[in-house]
């Protein structure tokens, strides 16, 4: 396992409080692999619907947790270092960002929504600065960081392509795989750009340039987090933002919202379930009466009016709505459906969309798709072949010439 989000932005737009409001959970982690992390990097969840329920069996989760038939799938966060025009050129806290960017599958852009940060981070009249301004600047710096990699030694590459005749995806991967980029990616980003890869040599400037930012947005996609949605001018912005950017996800979040509701969730002062548009409140002696109003405000501008605080929501799409991912669970024994110890469920994967069973077997192990022979879907008993497509909550058992699993 191991599915990362990389949450990005300008200094002060509230990555640290997002960060913290996510990965504050009562549940323990320590079982997960991401026990000894980095000061900057954290474990959240996103939800969904647990297997546990179709097949109407009490489940033993190891590597993720299931409360009431909601699977929670840790994800890994990273808190990247504030990003600042011409960080690519080693402006601001300049590559750091990047090597934090490197490992992530998906990006969540935090946007100070209220517009009273400049585009350093610094404070300014609040609605005096225009986020639509964050969004064309994160992405130009990711951009050009990628572009200076693919051209570095771009001459070269496409002569080999023409002299040689060798894969200008072979090559590029070379370069860029360290980036989390697959051969998959490279491919879709020729053909998306209606580039013909045998012809690299005779690519223009321009050409180049459309390549990268194809492929940027392909193997390093960003959505929009309209954070601070609790502030004044912060609606308005964030309509606009919608407006201006129709093919991007822009959530409403309110980092602080979470985190004061979670703060007063873990001491019992009310009940908060993260995700959810409401919260009970449990001791109001323990509230000053200051509190209560606060608490009133958060519910009704932010949880009804919004669905919730944007934390757990923004996370949820990142992974389900937009990056398209399913969850899968592998299991040593069909009929059981137990590992060897006789967990019942006791792993879940997040994989793509369209994923085979073959495929699958190497998510796992790549030693388990090398020696894969067949899969049994544990629903309907059957075989399943290397080509079979899998489905959200499918339960399987891959069978393997080197023992199952
Ligand atoms: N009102 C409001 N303030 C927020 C929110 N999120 C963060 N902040 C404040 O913004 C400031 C910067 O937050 P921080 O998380 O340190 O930003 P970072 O530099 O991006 O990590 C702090 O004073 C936070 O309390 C929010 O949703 N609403
Ligand atoms: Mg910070």
């Amino acid at each position: 396992m191991g599915f990362t989000v990389g949450i990005v932005g300008k200094p002060s737009c509230g990555k640290t409080s997002f960060t913290n409001a996510a990965c504050m959970t009562d549940f323990k982690v320590g079982s997960y692999p991401f026990t000894t992390i980095e000061a900057n990097v954290g474990v959240t969840h996103v939800r969904t619907d647990c297997a546990c329920r179709d097949f109407d069996v009490e489940d033993n989760p190891k590597n993720s947790i299931c409360i009431e038939g909601v699977r929670l799938v840790p994800v890994k966060l990273i808190d990247v270092a504030g990003l600042v025009p011409g960080a690519h050129e080693g402006r601001g806290m300049g590559n750091q960002f990047l090597d934090d960017v490197r490992e992530a599958d998906v990006l969540i852009h935090i946007v100070d929504a209220s517009g009273a940060l400049d585009s350093e981070g610094q404070e300014v009249d609040a609605g005096s600065h225009d986020p639509v301004d964050d969004v064309k600047f994160l992405e130009t710096e990711l951009t050009e960081w990628m572009h200076g990699i693919v051209t570095k030694d771009w001459r070269r590459i496409a002569s080999r392509v023409r002299t040689e005749g060798a894969k200008l995806d072979g090559l590029l991967l070379e370069k860029l795989s360290g980036l989390q980029i697959t051969r998959p990616h490279i491919l879709k980003a020729i053909r998306a750009s209606g580039l013909t890869a045998s012809a690299a040599d005779h690519w223009s400037e321009e050409e180049i340039r459309h390549f990268v930012s194809t492929l940027r947005g392909i193997a390093k996609p960003i959505i929009i987090a309209a954070n601070k949605i609790d502030r004044p001018n912060a609606e308005e912005n964030f309509n606009r933002l919608k407006e201006t950017f129709p093919d991007y996800l822009v959530v409403p979040v309110s980092a602080l919202a979470e985190k004061a509701l979670k703060d007063l969730d873990k001491s019992g002062v009310i009940k908060y379930i993260p995700g959810n548009d409401d919260f009970e409140i449990l001791q109001t002696d323990k509230l000053k009466e200051q509190e209560i109003a606060q608490l009133d405000k958060i519910k009704d501008n932010i949880l009804k009016k919004h669905g919730g605080s944007g934390v757990q929501n923004i996370l949820n799409k990142a992974v389900f709505d937009f990056l398209k991912m399913i969850t899968v669970y592998p299991v040593h024994d069909a009929n059981s459906l137990t590992d060897s110890d006789g967990n019942v469920l006791p792993d879940v994967f997040l994989v793509p969309e369209g994923i085979t069973a073959k495929e699958f077997a190497g998510v796992i192990h790549t030693a388990l798709m090398e020696s894969f022979i067949h899969g049994i879907d544990a629903r309907t008993k059957m075989r399943i072949s290397d080509k079979h497509v899998l489905k959200d909550r499918d339960v399987i058992k891959i069978v393997s010439a080197k023992g199952s699993k």
